[in-house]
């Protein structure tokens, strides 16, 4: 998978270069470019944003660099990108969106700060469906002063969902909101050796070396974390699947 980020401040990106998404890159299974948006402008100071039309505080960033920005990324691949505009104002950003993206050959991400990009950029770029599709995304209910952040989490969730980035290709498939057997449910509590720290010891069934009775035990432990911080995932829930899951274990 090819990933094009243009930023203003390319430094808040340096930990692509570090852990999963790292090693990824090192290993060749994902080619990231970071591209530094003033690279596009032409005056002296290298100006990105402006006052914005219509009066109110902040900035907006200025159409011009993004144009040019983009069309020099769009020019330098092949295949049909997504572009991803990370704002507070977009869809939210869902394990199922990450699945989706996973699938895509090339995602170009285009973090704004200020206030935001001037919007004829978007409105230019989605006029062009049959090349490309462009999505705005939001990671959550609360307000970040830029992007960069958000592009750090989605590279993140996409990236180790691809073939051979996590160790055991089986990792994903108990994840909180994965589709499958635990769909809808938090994950529960995890343990390792010692079986007693500090007089607490390890839940007797995780030693028993039932596997009937471990995965009852998980699926319970499961549910009662989800109804205490996610009360609305189960409320929400096709009923079915716990039934499926009841005769599963
Ligand atoms: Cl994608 N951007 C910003 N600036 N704030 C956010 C966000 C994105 N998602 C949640 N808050």
């Amino acid at each position: 998978m090819r990933l094009d980020i243009v930023t203003i401040f390319p430094d808040y990106l340096e930990p692509l270069n570090v852990s999963l998404v790292g090693k990824a890159r090192a290993r060749g299974l994902i080619d990231v470019r970071v591209h530094d948006l003033r690279q596009w402008t032409h005056d002296r100071h290298h100006t990105v944003d402006d006052t914005p039309y219509g009066g109110g505080p902040g900035m907006v960033m200025k159409p011009d660099p993004w144009g040019e920005a983009l069309d020099s990324v769009l020019d330098s691949g092949q295949g049909e990108p997504v572009i991803v505009v990370p704002t507070p104002s977009g869809r939210p950003f869902t394990q199922e969106l990450a699945v989706r993206l996973a699938e895509k050959p090339w995602l170009i991400f285009a973090p704004a700060r200020y206030e935001g990009i001037d919007r004829r950029v978007i409105e230019e770029y989605d006029a062009r469906p049959d090349v490309l599709e462009v999505l705005e995304v939001s990671i959550g209910d609360y307000v970040l002063a830029g992007g960069e952040a958000p592009v750090l989490v989605m590279v993140e969730a996409v990236a180790r969902l691809l073939p051979g980035v996590l160790g055991n290709a089986e990792s994903h498939r108990d994840d909180s909101f994965a589709p499958g057997a635990m769909a809808q449910l938090l994950e529960g509590p995890v343990y390792t050796k010692p079986p007693e720290w500090r007089g607490r010891a390890v839940p007797e069934v995780l030693l028993s070396g039932h596997h009937g009775k471990v995965a009852r035990w998980r699926r319970d432990e499961a549910l009662a974390r989800t109804s205490r911080h996610r009360p609305e995932l189960i409320e929400g829930a096709d009923p079915e699947i716990f039934d499926k899951q009841d005769r599963a274990v």
